[in-house]
């Protein structure tokens, strides 16, 4: 699924506010509650599940899925994603494709992702399933960079209708646009006649690529050590598979009777698979994996409004930061409470002023509206700065920063009584973007707030969802 900046605005137009919260830390993994079952039939001791769905039941698991409801911009893709195409029937998820108009498009279908709710670096990934076909019918198991930027971006399966015997898998990498890819196809049996298994197994060293348990593909170029999210979704029409024509028959059905995701069961070692909501756990490195006897130490961080609360799963108690001596695998969750004494937001709707900005739609005014569908954006040039005044010196605790995909790789944030003397209060220099939740070790009192990019990370300007500074009124 080739992918572009533009899509990524457009999705981050619907997302509702739980992004805030939800997303975007480099070392954070999100996921439902604790699941244990089932281990793979043809991986029982070597490897452990650490989420799956087998679409059972009546409809889709809200926990574990986000439902597309948009008209994506990418790849001349001619369809509407809609809820309507996306349901369970008979133990599977069914991903429905039909011509009819609907948002300006000429077909729906469907398109169902993990991004928020769950997330993993290394492992197996295993989906079962039946493929739809038809010229301009692009069936794709694929995973994005949860920490927001593309690529990186590893297809498991993608599928061209009018060649139902061809599977394709690629791994992108590279930063955008000087992005690149590696990737193999494999010819088969009419993969849309049956269901087959599409897999994926990532380690530190390699992707490997598996169809009906048997390698196909494999790269040891550019490995990614970044949590993913998993997609799954059928386009119509595009670039790369062309347009349905006359031989099209609509309606099309992907049926997916299971998705697994596994930890690799290593002798000697065992996995920390950690989750969160409303907060991060910090461990390194993303590998999860050490030797027996191996003492590490698991640090609880809460967003900005929640306090850790304890440990579940296979750890408990409430001691934080814990130290953890690994006796075999882990698989435990952080839970964190709303703290009823965090600071309030006091940056709402304060004048802010930055050093340019993009387009006349793309002014600092957007980083205080409490809206994550607008945004300030800088001219594409070092460096840039925004700059939020809250009217009176203000006791300042904490901030939160949620950038677009054009993110500052560093900055430095700086505060003022007169908007003339600056002092530093943080400053950070190997970004990846997202959000960040910046706790002062000091409170700070000023009246002006002052963030400075000096590097950015991508060719773009600095652009921001929200910039929220938390504390209390200068009584
Ligand atoms: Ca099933
Ligand atoms: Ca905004």
């Amino acid at each position: 699924m080739l992918s572009n900046r533009y899509q990524y605005t457009i999705r981050r137009l619907i997302y509702s506010c739980a992004i805030v919260f939800l997303s975007l830390f480099s070392n954070v993994i999100y996921a439902p509650a604790m699941d244990r079952s089932p281990q793979s039939e043809s991986h029982d001791r070597e490897w452990v599940v650490i989420w799956h769905d087998e679409f059972d039941g009546d409809r889709v698991n809200p926990a574990k899925w986000r439902i597309e409801d948009a008209a994506l911009i990418k790849n001349n893709e001619q369809q509407y994603y809609t809820p309507e195409d996306v349901y369970l029937e008979d133990g599977h998820l069914v991903l429905r494709s039909q011509q009819r108009p609907m948002g300006g498009r000429d077909y729906t279908s469907g398109l169902v992702e993990t991004k928020g709710l769950f997330t993993f670096t290394y492992g197996r990934v295993e989906v079962r399933a039946r493929l739809p076909k038809g010229k301009g019918i692009w069936p794709a198991h694929w995973m994005m960079n949860a920490v927001g930027t593309w690529p990186p971006e590893i297809d498991i399966m993608e599928m061209l209708g009018h060649r139902p015997t061809k599977i394709h898998m690629t791994n992108h990498f590279g930063v955008h646009p000087r992005n690149s890819r590696h990737g193999g196809y494999y010819e088969g049996p009419d993969y849309s006649a049956d269901f087959h298994t599409y897999a994926i197994e990532w380690t530190p060293d390699e992707i490997k690529w598996f169809i009906d348990g048997v390698e196909r593909f494999s790269t040891r170029k550019y490995v990614h050590d970044v949590p993913f999210y998993i997609i799954l979704n059928t386009a119509v029409g595009g670039n790369w598979p062309g347009y349905p024509d006359e031989t099209t028959e609509f309606p099309q059905y992907h049926h997916i009777d299971y998705v697994r995701v596994y930890k690799k069961n290593v002798p000697g070692t065992g996995f920390v698979y950690l989750t969160a909501e409303h907060g991060q756990v910090s461990q390194q490195p993303n590998e999860h994996r050490y030797a027996l006897g191996t003492t590490i130490q698991l640090a609880a961080k809460p967003d900005i409004g929640y306090k850790f609360s304890h440990w579940t799963g296979d750890l408990e108690g409430t001691q934080n930061p814990l130290d953890l001596t690994i006796a075999g695998n882990v698989r435990a969750a952080a839970v964190f409470a709303e703290d009823p004494d965090a600071p309030g937001l006091i940056s709402s709707r304060a004048a802010v002023l930055s050093s340019s900005q993009e387009s006349d739609q793309l002014g600092p005014a957007n980083v205080v509206d409490g809206n994550l569908g607008t945004r300030w954006s800088s001219e594409f040039s070092d460096p840039q700065w925004i700059q939020i005044d809250l009217g009176e010196a203000r006791l300042i605790e904490a901030m939160r920063l949620n950038w677009e995909n054009a993110f500052a790789r560093s900055y430095a944030i700086a505060v003022s009584d007169d908007a003339l003397t600056w002092s530093t209060v943080y400053a950070k220099a190997d970004s990846n973007g997202g959000v960040h939740n910046i706790r002062l070790v000091q409170s700070v009192s000023a009246r002006y707030i002052r963030l400075t990019g000096t590097e950015r990370g991508t060719q773009w300007g600095y652009s921001l969802w929200e910039f929220e500074v938390f504390g209390q009124s200068q009584e």
